[in-house]
């Protein structure tokens, strides 16, 4: 379609602006059809950028520049008008001298290419907790993906007709095809990476990378840290959560979100297979949940997104058979290995490498180099609607009522397999404490502890302190019914080094003793950090696992969560005057409890 369907003003002015300063040869607006999907997934068959994968209907494989293969959070800013609005977990910038920087690298930066103009919805079309955007991108590659992460074409661009306000995404590759360049298969500028953020102006300005979340900016740039400031402003909560649907013998059904740092398990715990007769989980969303108070006092989630982009490696019909049959068709793999009969291959996915495999670096792969075939930050983008267990309302606009929230994260020692928060003041306390050993899914070193609150902090768009506020304020409603809080650890090791639970499906017997704390069964214990499963509570049946590792998966070490006392205070005083002083009596509570020799006896009550 060309820019004549444009009838939103405001819209059609954004993007003559941006043609004007791009200068692109030609401009697209995407219907979102198929007819469309198959003339982009031609074009990048014959540029070579894509492989077409004969094992899987409709799927290609692409392989990035080796420069360009995560989230690049050192060159995330946050450019509100003041620098304690994006907080000390946030890079910040003047947004007046970013856009002259950011001027100077979008002059341009889209002759020879097409602009295409996305028009996009997170949440069903039209729904009462949805929201629009509008991306433009010179990156086929982005065009492909936003078809299924988001929905997206003509019936949005209807949506606009109605004048709806809407989040200005814009993207570039950074890779203009000037004289005497040719295409590349991965065309992007990795030097001169920006993903930067207006929040006043909700919009997004993205130059350099045509990876993931620097690129496809509906999900983390939009749905997260754009999100996370309009939640602020209008009283609801953009959140790093997958929601779950989980259902008991009897058919009661109840929904759960969850916030784990990156890589940590989040896509496997939303479609998990209970290692309990009768048990049932249904996915809502992996990634990204948005939450608000409804009529009835209860609050209510949505799954922004349409399709999963999930980590490749360590999935496989073992430990994830709902993802594996989600990537069945109609999906696109960025740096995986390939195999020689045109399919997919991974560490992790199950078995040997098959003879004639080629690295995600179009290699040959040659095992004595012991370097992985698939980039461990390799990734499928899939439609949620492939998912077997999809839950049947994940596309109702009104959301899904949780009855409980869970935070984890990765952490070898302290944190035990599961505990529980007394109230809603303490259940926001867990989150803000969230620390994890980081993962590949963004640059920089991996296995390293870092605080990561509420799996926020690479995606809050405003100042941390404040979004701590923010989720207390939301507490204090009154009339509503509190869901309750958990923090789980699937990652304790015992002495030898080895995880102690063996995850999975057997997460599914966690999940049970929470289902029945919020039906108010499931026994319990307090203990200085919050109520873990009394003896017997957890339903054990046919899992072979000592009483030893057992007991030690549950207990709650005073000395160790001592040592993580000061590094939390510290992190807590990094925000100055604008911490939440709620937050800091509970730090001193957490700590008078731990001290305190009653505390000492509920351990033994459970060790
Ligand atoms: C993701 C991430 O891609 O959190 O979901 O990095
Ligand atoms: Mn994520």
């Amino acid at each position: 379609m060309n820019l004549d369907c444009i009838r939103h003003p405001r819209l059609r002015e954004w993007i003559d602006e941006n043609v004007a300063m791009c200068m692109p040869d030609d401009v697209v607006v995407c219907d979102g059809g198929h007819e469309e999907a198959d003339r982009l997934a031609e074009r990048m068959l014959r540029s070579g950028s894509f492989k077409r994968l004969e094992k899987r209907p409709n799927s290609f494989a692409v392989r990035s520049d080796p420069g360009d293969v995560a989230r690049v959070e050192n060159n995330t800013f946050i450019c509100s008008r003041f620098r304690e609005e994006a907080g000390p977990t946030n890079n910040w910038r003047d947004p007046q001298e970013m856009k002259g920087e950011l001027r100077q690298r979008f002059f341009g930066c889209m002759r020879g290419r097409t602009m295409y103009v996305i028009p996009f919805s997170m949440g069903p079309v039209g729904g009462p907790l949805s929201q629009i955007g509008v991306e433009l991108t010179d990156s086929v590659y982005v065009v492909l993906n936003m078809r299924i992460m988001t929905r997206m074409g003509e019936a949005v661009l209807k949506e606009l007709d109605r004048d709806k306000p809407f989040v200005k995404c814009l993207h570039s590759v950074g890779y203009p095809l000037t004289l005497g360049r040719h295409e590349l298969p991965w065309p992007c500028d990795s030097n001169n990476k920006y993903i930067v953020h207006f929040p006043e102006e909700r919009s997004i300005w993205s130059y350099g990378s045509g990876y993931g979340g620097n690129a496809l900016l509906g999900k983390k740039c939009y749905a997260l840290r754009i999100a996370s400031v309009m939640a602020r402003d209008q009283g609801w909560l953009a959140e790093h959560m997958l929601i779950l649907g989980i259902t008991n013998p009897d058919g009661k059904k109840k929904y759960i979100a969850a916030a784990f740092p990156s890589a940590c398990g989040k896509t496997n715990l939303a479609m998990l297979v209970p290692n309990l007769p009768g048990w049932k989980v249904e996915t809502v969303g992996d990634d990204i949940a948005w939450l608000r108070w409804g009529d009835d006092g209860r609050l209510y989630a949505i799954n922004p997104e349409y399709g999963f982009f999930g980590v490749a490696p360590g999935t496989s019909l073992k430990s994830n058979p709902n993802a594996m049959r989600s990537t069945e068709k109609n999906c696109i793999f960025t740096n995986v290995a390939t195999t020689p009969d045109g399919d997919v291959w991974w560490e992790g996915i199950g078995g040997e490498p098959p003879a004639g495999l080629v690295d995600w670096l179009g290699e040959p792969y040659d095992p004595s180099k012991g370097k992985p075939a698939a980039h461990p930050n390799s990734r499928f983008t899939a439609p949620a609607s492939q998912c077997p267990v999809i839950d049947q309302a994940w596309e109702d606009p009104r959301g899904v009522p949780i009855s409980a929230i869970l935070f984890g994260g990765r952490r070898a020692g302290t944190v035990p397999l599961v505990h529980e928060a007394m109230d809603w003041e303490h259940g926001v306390f867990m989150g803000s404490i969230v620390s994890s050993e980081t993962t590949a899914a963004a640059a920089g070193a991996v296995g390293q502890l870092r605080r990561d609150p509420f799996a926020m902090l690479p995606f809050c768009g405003y100042n941390m302190g404040d979004y701590f506020h923010h989720w207390l304020r939301m507490g204090e409603r009154s009339g509503v019914k509190h869901p309750r809080f958990y923090y789980v650890n699937w990652f304790r090791k015992g002495a030898d080094g080895k995880f102690l639970w063996p995850g999975f499906g057997d997460n599914a017997r966690v999940l049970k003793w929470i289902f029945e704390r919020c039906d108010g069964a499931g026994e319990a214990v307090e203990t200085p950090i919050g109520n873990v499963p009394a003896p017997g509570a957890l339903d054990l049946d046919g899992l072979d696992l000592s009483p030893e590792a057992m007991a030690e998966l549950l207990t709650v070490r005073e000395d160790e969560w001592l040592a993580d006392v000061p590094g939390i205070r510290a992190f807590f005083g990094s925000f100055h005057d604008g911490f939440p002083e709620e937050l800091v009596a509970r730090l001193d509570w957490l700590e008078r409890r731990l001290r305190h020799p009653a505390a000492k006896r509920h351990r033994s009550a459970i060790a």
